[in-house]
């Protein structure tokens, strides 16, 4: 019989960190508010939901590392916003900081899912934090919950 794994949609008991770069706050704190939409309506308790913002989208891995150091949370959702017409190192800070986090979530094999937007512009940007393109935030936050309990079905069938 194939076993099929996917995670269910219920973050019930869980806990959370988010990450957010302050950079571009005007698009980052409604990826942040999507994410922590999609956590409570998916059965996350407020106090269960730690958020600590940082400068800019280069300093997430560092604080996402020391968040999945302290062994505290289920997953990690990190939020960001780097504009390519804004900034000439765009392609360094981008590189950088999507390895950084990738690097997180392998070395403390917990999800750490990446609702940093990489865009063109502002407006693609705001398309993309609850205007017509839905919101990265929130979707960064249902895949958390979502591989939490992929893994967990995973390890309990192994
Ligand atoms: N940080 C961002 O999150 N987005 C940007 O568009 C951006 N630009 O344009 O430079 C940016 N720079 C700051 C950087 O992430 C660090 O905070 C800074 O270099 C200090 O480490």
């Amino acid at each position: 019989m194939i076993r099929i794994t996917q995670g269910k949609m219920d973050g019930t008991g869980m806990c959370f960190g988010i990450v957010v770069s302050q950079f571009n706050r005007l698009i980052t704190e409604r990826l942040q508010s999507g994410a922590i939409d999609a956590l409570c309506r998916h059965g996350v308790r407020e106090e269960d939901i730690d958020v600590v913002l940082v400068p800019g989208a280069f300093d997430i891995p560092l604080f996402a590392k020391k968040m999945a150091e302290s062994g505290r949370y289920h997953a990690l959702i990190c939020l960001g916003a780097v504009i390519k017409g804004e900034t000439p190192h765009f392609d360094y800070i981008s590189a950088a900081m999507t390895q950084g986090i990738k690097e997180v979530m392998l070395t403390y094999g917990i999800p750490v899912t990446f609702g940093v937007l990489t865009t063109e512009s502002v407006e693609q940007a705001l398309d993309r934090a609850g205007a017509k393109l839905g919101n990265k935030g929130f979707e960064a936050a249902l895949s958390a919950v979502e591989m939490v309990n992929a893994l967990r079905d995973l390890s309990s069938r192994a």
